[in-house]
């Protein structure tokens, strides 16, 4: 069934009938219709601060920092000063996995740790019961590092948890202790936190383990967060390709990961929003260079294995990779060739996150599935342009100024696409640029691409188009299945993964199929089926 009388700028139109004239004026701007054409990739305003009032997707900038960077390291211990809401719903929600099973290896991912502020320390300050959770961590695990996360009362009653983390590290001796300004309402999103997290992890561990990494083809993978096991997938992938992957920012990782990043040969960016200027920094300091990879799908698994190999040159390698996608592919082929007669023509929305609204993509269009409205919660401009970067730009190491820190990067890395010849001669003043994909050059002319879409919009868009299935989080999990489309996680993969490299497809493919062809969402009533006026404007034949 087709929509008939209706296009997307009027739907464009219809989501935004109903704001009063400053908030349209604002949302207009971050809802595109897609006309990429080639070098004229169109502009959407992205990283702004959402209009209060509008329920938005997006999280906060602790849940960046503690949540989403550090948290999955097993062996620091991470402690949230603030109320007890604040670790216990970071704890253990977003389903990253790590692997523990080497003997003496140390995991405090099954435990929250908070200081459980109340009334009196909020009236009177955190410090000494900040201290005094530190030293008690300290005393039952001696951990080589302790992390402390700010949380918004901490930013507005004003402890320094710096300075105690200073005091305690060095009252240890032996333990690195390092403090997070990653209040929750800093900067416009989680993007905020990972800034802060990302620039504190190379300032204070980056490069503090000197020895060398046995292996060949030695990699860093950058913005990889073993979410449902994908990481364990791709480290196997790796190893049957020969490639020793030594450090991967943050999915199944350990301290010494992270200390030890700067002895790799190659940084491969998988999620490029939150990690972009550790890989410049890399570059910059270490003179490791970085290119951007995708594990998800099938196809952009093969490329990424063969982007690598490029890199290195060696014909072992590339012959090696070769044999290993030979291998892999024709398990993966033959689950395609099963599930596209019932998936193929379906449509899809994916709204998450700042890097998998454009990944997943992929494995959709390896099922035949089209996407019809992407967007991201907090991704920035480049991650929408795929613009070119230019390596070694300065950032401001003060994560107390995040707000500052990501306006500046950004202002760095958005000047307006260039022409070839604008190329050329920055080129040969000794600039040198990168291009990546980005998520709108990807998608089809006609599709809406709409950037921190609200619960408004979210219903509109499910009650004028009736997608297939809708991708997003948990927020939005309930409410879009009460409108009787089928609803797919995509942060925490509901209960399932891992969907990265060849076997996460063939998982992938078995889900969406099963899902997309469930009778059981034709018995749900949406309101718009119980009142019809609502949507007698849309014609579908
Ligand atoms: S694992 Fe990553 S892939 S890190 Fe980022 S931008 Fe979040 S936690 Mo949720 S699922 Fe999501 Fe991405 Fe990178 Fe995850 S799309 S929102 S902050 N994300
Ligand atoms: C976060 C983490 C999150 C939330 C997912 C969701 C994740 O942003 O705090 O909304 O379902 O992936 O766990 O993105």
């Amino acid at each position: 069934k087709k929509l008939v009388n209706w296009t997307p700028t009027d739907i464009k139109a219809d989501m935004l009938a109903k704001y009063p004239p400053k908030v349209a004026r604002k949302r207009a701007s971050q809802i595109l219709v897609n006309e990429a054409l080639g070098n004229e990739t169109p502009e959407i305003s992205a990283n702004v601060r959402t209009i209060p009032g509008i329920i938005t997707m997006r999280g906060c900038t602790y849940a960046g920092c503690k949540g989403v960077i550090l948290g999955p390291t097993r062996d620091i211990v991470n402690i949230t000063h603030g109320p007890i809401g604040c670790g216990f719903y970071s704890w253990m929600t977003r389903r990253n996995q790590t692997d523990a099973s080497a003997e003496g290896a140390e995991n405090f991912m099954p435990y929250c740790f908070s200081t459980d502020m109340q009334d009196q320390d909020i009236i009177f300050g955190g410090e000494k019961k900040l201290q005094a959770a530190i030293q008690e961590a300290y005393d039952l695990f001696h951990p080589k590092a302790i992390a402390i996360f700010a949380t918004c009362p901490v930013g507005l009653i004003g402890d320094d948890i710096h300075a105690v983390a200073r005091k305690m590290k060095a009252k240890f001796g032996d333990c690195n202790v390092f403090a997070f300004s990653c209040e929750g309402y800093k900067g416009v999103s989680q993007s905020a936190g990972h800034h802060i997290a990302n620039n504190k992890i190379f300032s204070e561990v980056v490069g503090e383990n000197d020895a060398e990494k046995p292996g060949e083809f030695k990699i860093n993978l950058l913005g990889e967060y073993n979410i449902g096991g994908d990481g364990f997938e791709i480290d196997r992938i790796l190893k049957k390709c020969g490639i020793t992957n030594i450090s991967t920012f943050s999915g199944n990782s350990t301290y010494d990961q992270f200390a030890s990043a700067h002895k790799a040969d190659l940084s491969a960016v998988m999620c490029h929003r939150s990690i972009n200027y550790v890989a410049d920094m890399l570059e910059t300091k270490f003179g490791i260079p970085w290119i951007k990879v995708n594990f998800i799908g099938a196809k952009s698994t093969a490329k990424s294995l063969r982007k690598i190999a490029e890199y290195f040159g060696d014909p072992g390698l590339t012959a090696r990779v070769e044999e290993v996608i030979a291998e892999e592919m024709p398990a993966v082929e033959a689950v395609i060739d099963d599930v596209l007669p019932r998936t193929k023509g379906k449509t899809a929305m994916l709204f998450v996150g700042g890097s998998r609204a454009h990944h997943y993509q992929d494995l959709f269009a390896e099922m035949g599935m089209k996407t019809l409205a992407a967007g991201y919660e907090f991704a920035h401009r480049d991650d929408y342009e795929g613009r070119q970067v230019i390596p070694g730009l300065k950032v401001d190491a003060d994560s107390r100024n995040i707000e500052e820190i990501e306006v500046k990067a950004d202002e760095q890395r958005y000047a307006p696409r260039k022409t070839s010849e604008e190329m050329a001669k920055l080129e040969a003043a000794g600039l040198k640029f990168k291009e990546y994909d980005g998520l709108i050059p990807d998608m089809d002319h006609q599709t809406l691409v709409i950037d921190d879409l609200n619960q408004y919009e979210a219903e509109k868009l499910v009650e004028i188009i009736k997608p297939d299935v809708f991708c997003a989080g948990i927020k939005e999990k309930f409410s879009i299945q009460k409108l009787g489309i089928p609803m797919k996680q995509l942060h925490s993969y509901d209960s399932g993964g891992p969907y990265a490299g060849f076997q996460g497809a063939v998982n992938f493919y078995h889900e969406i199929d099963r899902l997309v062809n469930s009778k059981v969402w034709s018995y749900m009533k949406a309101p718009w089926q119980e009142n019809p006026e609502l949507s007698a404007t849309y014609v579908w034949e």
